[in-house]
């Protein structure tokens, strides 16, 4: 026979003594107040523990339930960070206490995007947790991705199912901060507190100073009426996505000048970074986007590719991206002394990689490793100092990562994996394969695959004058380093000289099985994801390649 105990009030007494303090005009019966209903909460938690030993612990788990700091800078390679790349010179001591005191995924990615504004599909898979393909397009335009049109694959009323809705229903206070443009607006104004404004100049109230203070503020504000409700904060950045306008003390630390005159290059100084690993002086060939704003019009690089221009931006990127850490540095210090900080996950990532003078390139507008990963460290409770996984996370297993710290249900439109087993060291991966895309230039554009230490890129642009194949064992060349990265021009530049098999595979005669493995693998992952498109050496599937305003070949002047 089973016996069943009746479950306990669902008013936690708590709650009771709550609001009848509550109306308690002064101040120090307000901080008695704090002290009684701690005590209380103890005492009747206690008490409930022995008595109910599991229904009641619902309402003491509410109140430790863990906050969440969501940090999201614009444009950053996990390369110019020292957790990943050593031999960066950018110093973040923030960061890499971060690092130190949580997890650094490696293989963390964007999945892509149909547009060149990468930001705008990174966000709304960031903020729904969907696929590429599966996600709508700013202001409801259905030309970048055809399928926003079809509410099978994307719903009509997914902005109720993004981030911050779903935490505002759980009973979190969200807030966010952030850059204005190429995001997610219907799920954005859902925040609760939103503080949004584009800011990147090098001063404290027009830079990243003012998004921390966005956040500082809201901390003190609920500091100010004890808010005991867990937080979601959304703590973005507008830097250092260009113009990488730095504070003068960092950009004279990184040997940088804010360079305005196209007609000039910017002074040569030593205090600069050396030039990336993987820089070339120009692409081998054409990216396929004709007057792309990243590759032609960003201030202080223009098409550019020398030396000089590559390492004072590089400088200047650093400048911008060091006061992002001094910033984030101050609202880790609040949340401690608030007492908050061993409560709350702290997860900083970008919304993708860049290049700026990688493989010759200077935009966010291709898969190589060093602009198709993002940065992504993670610190919180049950998450060991110190360690590093493989991970294989997009972008978009955010939103299901945090519902599943949380406790929350994920919102039934998420197509993401929780990667909360990886950060309790319980797995190292979630998926086997990875799929990306750069779609926002002539169609069908670039895709890549990869899968264990094997990496396919293939570019189909400019009406089929431009269809390469690129294969990369990346276990042995991690950079991705081309035939070009072999000349004595680019090797007396960089002090970098590539091994013999550390270069393009894709038309080796020993690698023509892995090649066809992986296209085999990519041509699943389209298929699998509902991209519409298809390239020269692919079954069409019976698709008609999707109308498209432009071709991607209008130059574009705007992308913010
Ligand atoms: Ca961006
Ligand atoms: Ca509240």
């Amino acid at each position: 026979m089973q016996i069943t105990l009746m479950p306990p009030d669902p008013v936690p007494p708590t709650k009771i003594w709550h609001s009848a303090i509550s109306t308690f005009p002064y101040p120090w019966l307000k901080r008695m107040r704090s002290i009684f209903l701690a005590a209380s909460g103890f005492f009747i938690a206690t008490l409930s523990a022995c008595v109910f030993p599991s229904p009641l612990s619902a309402a003491e788990s509410t109140s430790q339930r863990p906050n969440i700091l969501f940090i999201l800078v614009d444009d950053q390679s996990p390369y110019d960070l020292k957790t990943y790349n050593p031999k960066s010179e950018l110093q973040t001591p923030n960061l890499d206490r971060l690092a130190a005191q949580g997890m650094v995924v490696d293989s963390a990615r964007h999945m892509g995007a149909w547009v060149g504004a990468v930001c705008t599909s990174s966000r709304h898979m960031i903020m729904s947790g969907r696929t590429l393909w599966h996600i709508p397009d700013r202001g409801g335009k259905t030309t970048n991705n055809p399928n926003a049109a079809d509410p099978a694959l994307v719903p009509p009323d997914l902005a109720e199912h993004t981030m911050a809705a779903v935490f505002n229903r759980a009973g979190y206070d969200t807030m966010r901060t952030c850059k204005k443009g190429n995001s997610y607006d219907a799920a954005n104004a859902q925040f609760t507190v939103v503080k949004d404004s584009t800011k990147r100049g090098g001063t404290d109230p027009t830079g990243s100073h003012w998004h921390a203070q966005q956040v500082l503020e809201y901390l003190s504000d609920r500091d100010k009426t004890e808010d005991v409700d867990p937080f979601l904060i959304y703590f973005g950045f507008s830097h250092p996505h260009d113009t990488r306008d730095g504070k003068p003390e960092l950009l004279q630390k990184y040997g940088a000048v804010n360079h305005t005159d196209p007609e000039t290059l910017p002074p040569a100084n030593d205090r600069q970074p050396k030039l990336p690993t993987g820089y070339l002086p120009a692409h081998p060939f054409h990216h396929g986007q004709p007057g792309l704003r990243d590759e032609e019009k960003v201030s202080g690089v223009w098409t550019n590719r020398d030396e000089q221009t590559i390492r004072n931006e590089t400088g200047r990127e650093f400048a911008c991206s060091e006061n992002i850490d001094v910033q984030i540095g101050r609202v880790l210090d609040k949340l401690e002394s608030m007492g908050e900080l061993d409560n709350t996950y702290v997860v900083y990532t970008s919304d993708h990689g860049m290049a700026i003078g990688r493989h010759g390139l200077q935009g966010k507008q291709n898969l190589y490793e060093h602009t198709w990963r993002v940065p992504m460290i993670v610190q919180g409770p049950g998450i060991a100092p110190g360690t590093r996984a493989e991970g294989n996370v997009y972008l978009l297993d955010i939103l299901a990562t945090l519902c599943d710290l949380a406790g929350v249900p994920a919102p039934p439109t998420n197509e993401g994996i929780s990667f909360k087993p990886v950060l309790e060291g319980k797995s190292s991966t979630v998926r086997d394969t990875m799929y990306g895309c750069y779609c926002g230039g002539t169609k069908p554009g670039m895709r890549t695959v990869r899968k264990g230490d094997w990496k396919l890129i293939q570019y189909d642009v400019l009406d089929g004058t431009v269809r390469e194949q690129q294969l990369f064992n990346l276990a042995q060349n991690p950079h991705e380093y081309l035939p070009q990265h072999h000349q004595d021009a680019v090797v007396a530049l960089t002090g970098d000289r590539p091994g013999p098999d550390q270069t393009n595979l894709a038309d080796h005669p020993d690698y023509q099985s892995q090649l066809k493995e992986m296209e085999s693998l990519l041509l699943a992952e389209m298929r699998r994801l509902d991209d519409p498109h298809r390239l020269w050496n692919q079954p069409d599937d019976g698709l008609t390649a999707p109308a498209s305003a432009s071709n991607g070949r209008k130059a574009k002047g705007k992308n913010k």
